[in-house]
């Protein structure tokens, strides 16, 4: 029999990039909320993947960016305090757009990060982008990082080289018994994947400032007796003017929003979903760290460590 390995790999980059895609696909079911806007991931979540020698626990992360607002700054926390522990950094860039300047910062951030956790640069989209025109891309991402990198071109969406990622990674694993049941895929709640679930529905349906000021708490989730999944749920949003956005005329937004989340969270679950949705203002939440708080982001911010280095 060849050595059990396990290893727990962060999933770094910045929005919109393609990493909740990535785990999804990587694991072949939806855990993750995945939508063209960025931000769509804001808190960690784990997706786990076992083999018959081998088992991978993914740490999906928010996309690192310069931050706005409070929120954001949860995020970049989020992302950040991900790296500690893990096994293997997976930096995930987009090929198919120059090194922005949140790549290069977290190329510094990840020139800090000790120096025996291997490092994966995996470049996502080639999909969309030629073959003459990656290698020069691939060098442009490679050099703003000041450490060695396994290199290696993928899509996620159309499930390129993933299987060779995953040996990859699973080749720079430790040897180590399995932390989770084989069966477990994700250490999130089926509630709190609903919530982000409602949420990409309105990211997928909502235009420009409105879905990033979204927030989804669920409020009931209960088994009914005939089997049937009931959930009820608040949307947040910022301001008046984005109530009625959201709800749209005659309810109309409101219902689509509802019904393709309800449609996800049913094959997520494979039980039929009651999902009941209203909107409510918690003016400028964003930036307010008890109303962040409350829909479960919490800063806590930390003092700044020294580079291990
Ligand atoms: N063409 C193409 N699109 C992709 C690929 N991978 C992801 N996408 C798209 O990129 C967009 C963003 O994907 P996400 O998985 O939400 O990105 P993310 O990095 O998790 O974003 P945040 O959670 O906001 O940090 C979606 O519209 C995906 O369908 C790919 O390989 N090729
Ligand atoms: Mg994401």
């Amino acid at each position: 029999m060849t050595d059990f390995r396990s290893g727990f790999i962060a999933i770094i980059g910045r929005p919109n990039v393609g990493k909740s895609t990535l785990v999804n696909a990587l694991l072949g079911q939806k855990i993750a909320a995945v939508s063209p806007k960025p931000q769509t991931t804001r808190k960690r979540q784990l997706g786990i993947l076992t083999t018959d020698h081998a088992q991978l626990v993914f740490v999906d992360t928010p996309g690192m960016h310069n931050p706005r607002h409070k929120l954001g700054e949860f995020l970049n926390q989020e992302a950040q305090e991900s790296l500690e522990g893990v096994d293997v950094i997976l930096w995930l860039v987009d090929s198919s757009v120059p090194p922005a300047e949140d790549d290069k910062q977290i190329a510094s951030l990840l020139g800090r990060t000790p120096r025996r956790t291997p490092l994966v640069l995996a470049a996502n989209k080639i999909d969309l982008i030629s073959a003459e025109a990656l290698t020069p891309r691939l060098e442009a991402y490679q050099t703003s990082l000041k450490k060695e990198a396994h290199v290696i071109s993928i899509s996620a969406t159309e499930n390129r080289n993933l299987d060779q990622l995953q040996e990859l990674l699973i080749s720079l694993s430790p040897i180590r018994p399995p932390e989770y049941d084989e069966e477990q895929v994700t250490d999130s709640y089926e509630r709190d994947i609903a919530a982000d679930l409602i949420r990409e529905a309105c990211l997928h349906r909502l235009r420009e400032e409105v879905p990033h000021g979204v927030g989804v708490r669920i409020d009931e989730f209960a088994e009914r007796e005939n089997g049937m999944l009931y959930i009820a749920a608040t949307v947040f949003v910022e301001r008046e003017s984005q109530k009625g956005i959201v709800i749209g005329e005659g309810g109309k937004m409101l219902k689509q929003i509802g019904s393709s989340a309800r449609k996800e969270i049913e094959e997520m679950g494979g039980r039929p979903v009651f999902l009941e949705l209203r909107v409510k203002v918690l003016k400028d939440w964003r930036n307010d760290e008890n109303a962040l708080r409350r829909l479960g982001y919490k800063i806590t911010n930390k003092k700044k460590r020294k580079p291990s280095r």
